[in-house]
């Protein structure tokens, strides 16, 4: 049996942990996952790319690229009668998937830092392009306005070491520098440790850093970051069960909902 797995880059911690638990799981149900890897997202590299995978006779596609509603639900359409199942999509796109819940990650993160007494909060959120990116980005906004507060600075990085680090050098810039930044992902708030021990600034003494996926590393940044930690294991794993037994096709579409949870280490305080 094959499968197809269209990712985006794997250069990154999220979507290699992805492949690596989609490859394992794929193999001990002597399975085999054929991985295309797209460096562009627009529509027409995700339907060349499909097109290759469908072309090699697989019988189910993984698809690990953010993707608008309309993208995602034309290239459910190409792939008829191949189920498609989608890791980066809105809840409102018309196709089978699989997401984490991104209102409820960005909830856990402002809540625990406004319980540290936190109130200047700034917010690194991932590439604009991203649709968790975004969402991620408005459950923070959300949040803070339930406790009546906006973010006293914001910047957008492209989930990048290297663009953490530039984004917190602007961040820390202010005048009255904040008491806590949420980002969006790990990778990018290990940039951002690095411009806070550049400047001399203490995490958690005077500022709180908060991260977002939990990657194998995060346990070990300095200090350990505290993460909303997306189960990257469960969700490779269950991409596979669906996509090697798919629910009747005639039934409603699939869509899963996948718990998020925050893992407090010593970055906050
Ligand atoms: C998302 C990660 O949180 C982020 O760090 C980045 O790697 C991104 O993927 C790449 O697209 S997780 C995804 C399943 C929404």
């Amino acid at each position: 049996r094959t499968l197809g797995l269209l990712t985006t880059d794997l250069a990154l911690h999220a979507p290699s942990q992805i492949a690596s638990a989609v490859k394992s799981r794929a193999g001990l149900a002597s399975a085999s996952v054929i991985i295309s890897m797209l460096e562009q997202h627009d529509a027409a590299s995700c339907s060349a790319a499909l097109q290759e995978l469908l072309a090699q006779r697989v019988e189910g596609v993984l698809i690990n690229v953010p993707l608008e509603d309309a993208q995602a639900e034309q290239l459910a359409a190409q792939a008829q009668p191949t189920p498609l199942l989608f890791l980066d999509v809105s809840d409102k796109a018309a196709v089978n998937s699989l997401v984490f819940d991104a209102e409820q990650g960005a909830r856990l993160s402002v809540e625990h830092v406004l319980s540290q007494g936190h109130q200047r909060i700034a917010l690194l959120g991932g590439p604009q392009s991203s649709v968790s990116a975004r969402a991620r980005f408005s459950g923070w906004l959300a949040a803070l306005a339930q406790a009546k507060l906006n973010p006293c600075a914001s910047e957008y990085g492209d989930w990048s070491a290297a663009s953490g680090y530039e984004k917190a050098h602007l961040l820390l810039a202010h005048p009255r520098p904040p008491q806590a930044i949420l980002v969006a992902n790990d990778q990018m708030a290990l940039g951002v440790m690095r411009a806070c021990a550049e400047k001399g600034i203490d995490v958690p003494g005077q500022i709180s850093v908060v991260g977002y996926d939990d990657t194998a590393d995060s346990a070990w940044f300095s200090p350990p970051l505290t993460t909303v930690r997306q189960a990257f294991k469960d969700a490779g794993e269950r991409s596979v069960d669906w996509l090697l037994n798919p629910p009747d096709r005639e039934l409603a579409l699939s869509q899963i909902r996948l718990p998020v949870t925050l893992i407090e280490r010593l970055s906050t305080a």
